[in-house]
């Protein structure tokens, strides 16, 4: 099957971590989509023209990093990522929705300064540096939760993949002021499938 991405995606990283947490090479191929562009091929394939998108080898495809990431770990029949039962499941959905609305700020944020410096809006970026920073503080305590310190799990992946932003927007600067935010990146950074997947700086 075909896994589309595009290097810099902070979602498609999430899809292509749990790939490479779950061992899954040699059964996903990694095709770099052209998105973001007038009359692009991939729209032939994707039509919303966003990834990740995963075209399984029946030709059914697949959009969203948390439906794919969902496929994926269950492709062995041995899930790693699904939703412990009851009350801690209520607190790991709790969880992996906050890093969720850091990342999707950090997103709009970033698109907005990487358009023409005249079409960029002031107020949207202002808007998202404020809600990254409010949410930053809010994760320098939550990443005290058992949930955070665990076995690597969905909202860990979410998280890191937001926090790894700062090598896309200069601006995102959350380090200072963080240190246990920083000192629990450190690990899961260093592990191979978030090395193998470090989004390339983009200006
Ligand atoms: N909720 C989606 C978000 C995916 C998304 O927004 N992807 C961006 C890249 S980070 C994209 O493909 N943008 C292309 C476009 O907007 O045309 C997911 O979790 O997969």
């Amino acid at each position: 099957m075909k896994l589309y991405i595009t290097p810099g995606s902070p979602y498609a990283r999430i899809a292509r971590i749990v790939m490479l947490e779950k061992g899954l090479e040699s059964r996903v191929e990694i095709v770099a989509a052209q998105t973001r562009t007038a009359n692009s091929p991939y729209y032939a394939i994707n039509p919303s023209g966003r990834v990740p998108f995963l075209m399984r080898d029946d030709g059914v495809g697949l959009e969203d990093s948390a439906v794919i990431c969902r496929y994926l770990d269950h492709l062995d029949g041995e899930p790693r990522f699904d939703l412990p039962a009851g009350e801690a499941g209520w607190r790991a959905l709790r969880l992996g929705a906050l890093a969720t609305s850091l990342l999707d700020g950090l997103s709009v944020w970033g698109r907005e300064v990487t358009r023409p410096r005249n079409e960029q809006s002031p107020t949207v970026i202002g808007h998202e540096a404020e809600r990254a920073r409010r949410l930053v503080d809010l994760w320098e305590a939550e990443i005290e939760h058992p949930f955070m310190r665990g076995p690597l799990n969905l909202a860990q992946i979410t998280l890191a993949c937001a926090l790894g932003l700062e090598a896309r927007n200069p601006d995102f600067r959350w380090r200072s002021g963080h240190p246990k935010l920083g000192a629990w990146l450190e690990p899961i950074a260093a592990r191979a499938s978030f090395a193998a997947t470090a989004p390339p700086a983009s200006r």
